[in-house]
């Protein structure tokens, strides 16, 4: 459970955050970037094994960080530890060796260390590191489902001449996951000193070079920019991806495709969706509101699938420009909403 995150002002860390946790004494750090107007990132271990469960982090004036516990117990703190505590934490050892950064880059990551890597480590190179994506299922509820996990595959590993980044090439990665690496010990640097954290995790929101399921012409609904309540599904099968957009249970809720055309015209636009049985058959049609480029187009009508693992296909020809459009299903004022819609 995180508390308050600040940036760090000093040393080889500057500008990155550190996040303190209620529940354990530590702190994370958190390298950030912008990737196509996503700020993104990848989360390390920093410090653990503090007195008691950090609620307030903040850096001196001398550059320190001093953390600040819970004062509570139960839930919010660490059996065997003090209730309480204010520490000052300042880097000790000079030659500690760490992920410094996580970049994403088309077909990969780059991952810049504070020292170069050893021999031993660029020979086994692509070996060196495990990884995994997964999701999570947003919900009402505090935290939601790691669901889709998956081992993925380092393809090709190179090391730069200074050999303090290493650039893995990994298949299958995907938008809206989160990717974790870890590099097993011995991981050391040139100097001898094994890497301090060997985990990172990374939120992938946006993947540069990213080809959509677009190419075969559909695009996933779990994909589309969420509006409102609007979550990601996949408790009900048959469905295409990753999932399907689900939650549209109150007013607002919706998604917006981003969708190309390669010329102006006139397109059927297929929308595959589930509508599931309710008890009163004058309710069983529901209605949404479609939008093209902003465009209100008043309602579109799902008939009922019969079950909400039963799929069907609503179509309607749209105007469409040459090149960027947006298309939006959304759940408003005098629309029944309630659909799943997959692509
Ligand atoms: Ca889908």
């Amino acid at each position: 459970s995180p508390s308050n995150p600040v940036v760090l002002t000093e040393g080889v860390f500057a500008g990155q955050l550190a996040i303190g946790d209620v529940t354990y004494g530590g702190l994370q750090r958190a390298y950030l970037e912008d990737v196509a107007g996503q700020e993104q990132g990848a989360v390390f271990r920093m410090t653990q094994g503090l007195e008691s469960g950090v609620s307030r982090t903040s850096v001196g004036p001398d550059g320190a960080i001093y953390v600040g516990g819970t004062g509570e117990g139960g839930n919010w703190g660490e059996s065997g530890k003090l209730r309480f505590g204010l520490q000052k934490l300042v880097p000790v050892n000079e030659d500690s060796f760490d992920m410094k950064e996580m970049r994403v880059v088309e077909g990969g990551f780059e991952i810049e260390y504070t020292d170069p890597v050893s021999d031993e480590v660029v020979e086994k190179l692509a070996d060196a590191y495990q990884v995994k994506q997964w999701r999570y299922v947003p919900t009402q509820q505090y935290g939601g489902p790691k669901v889709d996990e998956e081992p993925l595959f380092v393809t090709d590993a190179t090391v730069s001449e200074d050999r303090t980044t290493v650039t893995l090439k990994i298949d299958g990665l995907k938008p809206g996951h989160v990717v974790y690496i870890r590099s097993p010990r011995p991981f050391a640097s040139a100097d001898g000193a094994e890497l301090l954290s060997t985990e990172a995790w990374y939120t992938l929101n946006s993947l540069p070079g990213y080809v959509a399921p677009a190419d075969r012409g559909w695009y996933e609904a779990e994909l589309a920019q969420p509006l409102g309540s609007s979550s990601i599904g996949s408790d009900h099968s048959n469905y295409s991806g990753s999932g399907f957009a689900a939650g549209m249970t109150n007013v607002g809720a919706g998604r917006t495709f981003s969708v190309t055309a390669p010329e102006a015209g006139t397109y059927a636009v297929n929308v595959r969706y589930a509508n599931g049985t309710h008890p009163y058959p004058d309710l069983r049609s529901k209605r949404v509101s479609l939008y093209v480029n902003g465009e209100d187009l008043g309602q579109w009508t799902f008939p009922t699938t019969g079950s909400w693992k039963d799929w069907g296909v609503q179509t309607r020809d749209l105007e469409l420009q040459a090149g960027a459009n947006t298309i939006t299903l959304k759940y408003e004022d005098g629309d029944e909403g309630n659909i799943n819609i997959d692509v």
